[in-house]
């Protein structure tokens, strides 16, 4: 039987908003281990990575410049104890799930995913998190992850951020509905698979998602799977903190989670962008284990 371990990792350094941090408490309270259980795997809960609050962080000892990336060292503290915890859950024969947190988490996920690996990417989100500090229009480090797994820009000779076993041949964007000017350059440059709202209203989410199942999973070892809850509409996901209109319905986010499943190349998951002070009643929280459990192969009958 597949063993999930989950890791919270309570970071909001990344995000433009506070709360986001308390994402881990509020998606374990909406019962994500009893709904992986329902999806027929075990559950192994690591607990939470600690990690000192914003406040605690002196803003002026390293205040970014216009445009440059705000705690990016505090995240790189994160990120390299994440890897850590992904790279050994893997090693141990067991799936790791990350909770953010912010987005910037994926970046540990993704070092630790591809650690001894070649690994494929799908972005289940809104934006395309492919900013570097260079062409960032927030500083948010959230706004960044893609980029950094792969090394763009000054995050080439990263020692933390770059993922070497993950090629842009091997990444799917979908569900896009938020890119900056430079985010569109860069997707144009490296041919990344990206799909757009309007191709999940023409295609069909399923088709897409299956199409970006079988991309990133070719000729590599397994795929790492971001799921952005900004990703569905705001109707569906209020507490998030960059909601963005236009996003995927339920349904549809729960049949993208199936095809996941179906695919059979799920190596490694987070859930990410949970803000529970912005949420209603725990929804968006709730919303983001159920459909974890469709991606763990969780079905009716
Ligand atoms: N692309 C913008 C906005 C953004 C990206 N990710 C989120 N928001 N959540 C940026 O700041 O990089
Ligand atoms: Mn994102
Ligand atoms: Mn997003």
């Amino acid at each position: 039987m597949t063993t999930v371990r989950i890791i919270g990792a309570p970071t909001d350094y990344g995000a433009n908003r506070r709360g986001v941090d308390m994402g881990p408490s509020a998606i374990r309270y909406a019962g994500l281990a009893d709904h992986l259980a329902d999806a027929g795997v075990d559950t192994v809960d690591a607990g939470d990575l600690a990690v000192p609050r914003a406040e605690e962080r002196d803003p002026d000892a390293e205040a970014p410049r216009d445009g440059e990336a705000k705690f990016l060292r505090e995240t790189a503290d994160v990120c390299r104890r994440l890897a850590d915890e992904v790279g050994g859950t893997l090693a141990a024969g067991e799936v790791p799930l990350a909770l953010g947190g912010d987005h910037s988490i994926a970046i540990g996920s993704l070092a630790g995913s591809a650690r001894d690996a070649e690994i494929g990417a799908v972005w289940f989100d809104a934006h395309a998190d492919l900013n570097t500090p260079a062409t960032t229009p927030s500083g948010n480090v959230h706004g960044m992850p893609l980029a950094a797994a792969l090394g763009l820009g000054e995050f080439a000779e990263s020692d933390w951020a770059n993922a070497t076993g993950l090629s842009p041949e091997n990444v799917a964007l979908v569900g896009l509905r938020s890119v900056d000017d430079a985010e569109v350059e860069v997707i144009r440059d490296h041919g990344f698979a990206a799909y757009t709202m309007s191709d999940i209203d023409e295609r069909g989410v399923t088709d897409v998602t299956e199409e970006a199942m079988a991309e990133a999973s070719a000729g590599v070892d397994g795929v790492h799977v971001s799921l952005d809850l900004d990703w569905l509409d705001p109707k569906e996901a209020p507490g998030v903190g960059t909601p963005v209109r236009g996003g995927v319905t339920y349904r549809e986010a729960h049949s993208a989670m199936e095809s996941v499943a179906e695919s059979d190349c799920l190596r490694s998951m987070e859930l990410v962008e949970v803000n529970p002070t912005l949420d209603q009643h725990n929804e968006t929280a709730e919303l983001a284990t159920e459909l974890a459990a469709s991606a763990f192969g969780k079905r009716v009958l």
